[in-house]
């Protein structure tokens, strides 16, 4: 591509319970120099390593004669988006309570900061580049750690009250299920998310009812758990095949509640494929509205990472 001093371009950062991942990003949608690490578990770490990734890139930027407009942040939790403040996280993202994000990289950066949650982000990406393109009323789920949200109604993020809609992973399908970090019980992150299938794994290693050869208790992933299934592995399946199922469960309601057009899959438990996505298909068919089903269409997204570009399409405002 032959880019000049005109080249506008802005930095993206998605912090994620996972990874923190970083790219800079072209007006058009296209992600360069991406770089993903471990999401350090302190605070003062993640902020550190945060720094350090977007001062690379801007130095990056700066290599290439490309003129960095500002810098876009898509993070778990609530956010003041007035104020480019994290105010409240569960324990995806522990300490992080009222932190002042966009202040403290503004005044690092010497550029201007917007910060808002990753599944915000991700609905804001669809809609200007992927499936959610021309499409007034969706639904896009990010099916990662966490289970991240954003919904678009009549062409507008549903923001609420405090920017606070929206949050997906915290429908409760079980009124007496586990405690969940967000304060609620049995919600469907603690079932249908990486995090959730790793829980649920590691409770039947502890009772022995299932075992998982050559996967370590700290590396149930999602993959391992599809990859043990293919091989085989009768409770492995079931886990993963529950996990959509169950996501199933709260998508019919969000249908039957939004009536969209479209949902849109994204986030690592998608790549598993049909032995998650087949069960949550059927689910949602069997338990939706009739007229809700039949208005809706269930998508994977085909962004290489909507939560990030969305988080460019912040700071291009
Ligand atoms: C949690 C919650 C959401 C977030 C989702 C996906 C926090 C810190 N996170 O439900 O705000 O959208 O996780 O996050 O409160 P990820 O870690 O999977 O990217
Ligand atoms: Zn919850």
């Amino acid at each position: 591509m032959k880019t000049t001093t005109s080249t506008k371009v802005a930095l993206a950062v998605d912090l994620g319970g996972t990874n923190l991942r970083a790219a800079i990003v072209h007006r058009e949608g296209a992600l360069h120099h991406r770089k993903s690490v471990r999401t350090p578990r302190t605070k003062k770490e993640a902020l550190d390593q945060m720094i350090s990734l977007l001062s690379e890139l801007k130095d990056e930027a700066g290599r290439n004669v490309w003129h960095v407009l500002g810098v876009g942040v898509s993070t778990g939790g609530r956010v003041d988006l007035e104020k480019g403040e994290i105010v409240d996280s569960t324990a995806l993202l522990p300490e992080w309570q009222h932190v002042p994000l966009r202040d403290i990289l503004q005044s690092t950066l010497q550029l201007p900061v917007c910060v808002d949650n990753d599944g915000n982000c991700a609905a804001l990406a669809e809609q200007m580049f992927g499936k959610g393109r021309a499409i007034s009323n969706f639904i896009a789920l990010v099916l990662g750690t966490g289970i991240g949200g954003g919904v678009v109604v009549e062409n507008k993020i549903l923001r609420g009250a405090r920017n606070a809609a929206a949050e997906l992973g915290h429908i409760s399908i079980h009124y007496d299920g586990p405690q969940c970090s967000c304060g609620n019980r049995g919600c469907i992150e603690l079932y249908a998310s990486g995090s959730g299938l790793a829980r649920l794994a590691k409770e039947l290693l502890k009772s022995g009812t299932i075992k998982l050869e050559g996967m370590p208790e700290d590396q149930i992933t999602p993959q391992a758990l599809a990859d043990a299934a293919q091989k085989g592995n009768a409770v492995a399946r079931q886990l993963v095949e529950q996990a959509g199922a169950l996501l199933g469960v709260a998508v019919a309601g969000l249908l039957n509640t939004f009536n969209p057009e479209r949902v849109i899959l994204s986030g690592s438990l998608t790549n598993i494929g049909e032995l998650y996505l087949k069960p949550f298909r059927e689910t949602v068919r069997a338990r939706a509205m009739t007229v809700a089903w039949d208005s809706v269409e269930i998508v994977v997204s085909d962004l290489p990472d909507p939560a990030l570009l969305g988080a460019a399409i912040l700071a291009f405002g």
